[in-house]
């Protein structure tokens, strides 16, 4: 069908019952938030069982396969891996083949007001593409591969075994202000000397490696690739490196080790996104013990859903205690680790879509964001239940927040937002502060949706947050502070790029804000293409000056960075 017939045929569609239909369905997806939610998956290099529908239009096995790939490179972060729907609507044969190959043409080709990007009129897609997608989604969806423990120790590398490692710390480094920075394109990270900017190693990872998180000791570095394989660097090696690797699944995000006294460094855990679980694993060889299934009901209707995504995981300071956040069902679970073979697993029902959070600063509660239902879920670590269910802007996105002491309020715990140019405060001393307490008490205004990032420190007087997803470079390429004795003075915009003082045009997007262990100084990655220069810029939080820039042809695609101390400790 050619696009002229296909808009008149649109236009009746979408007049008539489509808009009213997904509006109500679901809220409307800013720029930003695509453009985050529709990063490539791992997934799609993966040979899939595939079942065809006779119900569906006939395929080649040659269109298949090209359907999936653009399906797991364009669509998987928003309508899932089994198209059972995520922050985007369901998509399994039950409901498309009724709707016909025209009209599902229409959607994928014009978009949809409830936030569908516009794939061919906006040039991504071909008409020919958008027609194989159409069809594609009327077929039942490929079920990727499970990943058990048969596939995990298969993955599992001990590198260096615990009796061959140094019994002492080797090298002069101070340790506790070495900076992780993830290196995303390159499957790598950079650890960088906080003390001297210069690069210790740039050690090989998985792929497109999402966080590092801290031993509790602070002497093993965890990171986890969106492949799901972990890296566990020793920092106490002479030049820090692997010691054991594994892959807990095809998919994931999230990692952390044991932190309650008695269990330092003992354990690490990982949630995946596929196949949807998280696994528990020896803390000094990542050898894997047990793996659970998050599988299950939904928190609202108590719909079953085959693949709840494992979000954040935080290690609970009050108890032996993971918390595991998932994603789909909006669950919060606390997985009690004294024993293995008997886990005791608390499930708390939060809200749907969460996603990242971090803890107050007292870490007795986990403040997590359910990122599509616009709320902040306050968990209590010490009585194991939710506290409280906040509502907040559109599209909260705290990265683990920011906690700081404000003058009327006292304690709050701050996030920014991807959908709006808000800031949220919330209130987490229900001691002294009682009224306030996990109750939204003001909003500052930013420069713009497209946050992802908000940082401060008990030392500093800060409050840091980056836009590194807003459409506008102006605002992407600098990040504001505002002075927290003076908040209705609005922010500073500090130009973080232009500092950066690169030699291409890339699109210099300014990521994290991260203090030092002194805290006194704030570093951003200036995040490029991989075939573009960036950097890391640091900033002086006292004078709110450069103070140093970090430039390397081997600091490609710079995104967070994780300072050992900080993340060690969970101060932010
Ligand atoms: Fe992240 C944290 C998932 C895209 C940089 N990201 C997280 C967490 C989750 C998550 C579940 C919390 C982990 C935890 O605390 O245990 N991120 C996802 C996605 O599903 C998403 C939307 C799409 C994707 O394909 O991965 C996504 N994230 C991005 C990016 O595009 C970012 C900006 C750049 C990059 O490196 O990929 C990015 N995410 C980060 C960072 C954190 C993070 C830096 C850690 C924040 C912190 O302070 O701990």
């Amino acid at each position: 069908m050619k696009i002229r017939k296909l808009a008149h045929v649109a236009a009746l569609v979408l007049g008539t019952m489509a808009v009213s239909a997904m509006a109500q369905e679901k809220k409307g997806i800013t720029e930003p938030e695509l453009k985050y939610q529709a990063g490539s998956s791992p997934l799609v290099g993966e040979p899939m069982y595939q079942a065809t529908n006779p119900k569906a239009p006939p395929m080649t096995q040659a269109e298949f396969d090209a359907a999936r790939k653009i399906y797991f490179e364009r669509c998987a972060g928003c309508h899932g891996v089994l198209r059972k729907g995520a922050t985007g609507k369901p998509l399994t044969p039950d409901i498309t083949v009724s709707k016909g190959t025209d009209y599902l043409k229409i959607f994928i080709a014009y978009g949809s007001p409830a936030g569908m990007p516009n794939w061919q009129t906006s040039g991504e897609l071909t008409e020919k593409e958008v027609d194989l997608m159409a069809r594609y989604i009327q077929h039942d969806p490929p079920q990727p591969p499970e990943w058990g423990m048969e596939q995990m120790k298969q993955s599992w590398k001990v590198i260096i075994p615990p009796a061959q490692r140094p019994t002492k710390k080797m090298n002069n480094y101070n340790i506790s202000n070495i900076f992780s920075t993830t290196l995303r394109d390159a499957g790598e990270v950079a650890l960088v000397d906080g003390d001297t900017k210069q690069i210790i190693n740039i050690v090989k990872t998985g792929y497109a490696v999402h966080i590092s998180r801290l031993s509790a000791s602070g002497r093993y570095l965890y990171v986890i690739g969106r492949d799901a394989k972990i890296n566990m660097i020793d920092l106490w090696m002479e030049k820090p490196d692997n010691v054991a690797e594994i892959r807990v699944g095809l998919e994931a995000r999230s990692v952390d080790t044991s932190k309650y006294k008695g269990y330092e460094d003992k354990l690490a855990i990982a949630g995946s996104y596929w196949p949807p679980q998280y696994t528990i694993m020896k803390g000094d060889t990542l050898e894997p013990l047990k793996i659970m299934g998050t599988r299950g009901m939904t928190v609202d209707k108590q719909e079953y859903h085959p693949e709840p995504r494992v979000a954040s995981i935080v290690a609970s300071h009050f108890k032996p205690e993971f918390v595991v956040n998932v994603k789909e069902t909006g669950k919060t679970l606390l997985v009690d680790y004294r024993d293995i073979d008997a886990l005791k697993v608390t499930e708390i029902g939060t809200a749907r879509f969460l996603h990242d959070g971090g803890l107050d600063s007292t870490k007795r509660y986990f403040m997590v964001a359910a990122n599509q239902s616009n709320k902040i879920a306050a968990v209590d670590l010490k009585d194991g239940k939710l506290q409280a269910l906040i509502d907040v802007g559109k599209i909260p996105h705290p990265g683990r927040g920011a906690n700081f002491v404000h003058p009327k309020f006292g304690p709050v715990w701050a996030t920014g937002h991807l959908g709006d140019e808000t800031i949220s405060l919330i209130g987490t001393d229900p001691v002294k502060h009682k009224q306030y307490a996990f109750k939204e008490v003001a909003k500052l205004t930013g420069p713009g949706g497209g946050a992802l990032f908000i940082k401060s420190h008990p030392k500093s007087r800060h409050l840091w947050s980056d836009a590194p997803l807003n459409p506008d470079p102006k605002v992407s390429q600098s990040v504001v502070v505002y002075d927290i004795n003076n908040l209705d003075k609005g922010y500073t915009v500090l130009p973080i790029a232009e500092w950066a003082d690169l030699k291409d045009d890339g699109a210099k997007r300014v990521v994290q804000p991260e203090y030092n262990k002194a805290g006194d100084e704030v570093w951003f990655a200036v995040w490029s293409a991989k075939n573009k220069q960036s950097a890391l810029v640091v900033v002086d939080d006292k004078t709110l000056k450069l103070k140093a820039v970090i430039k390397d042809p081997r600091l490609i695609t710079p995104t967070g960075h994780f300072n050992v101390y900080n993340t060690q400790h969970d101060v932010y």
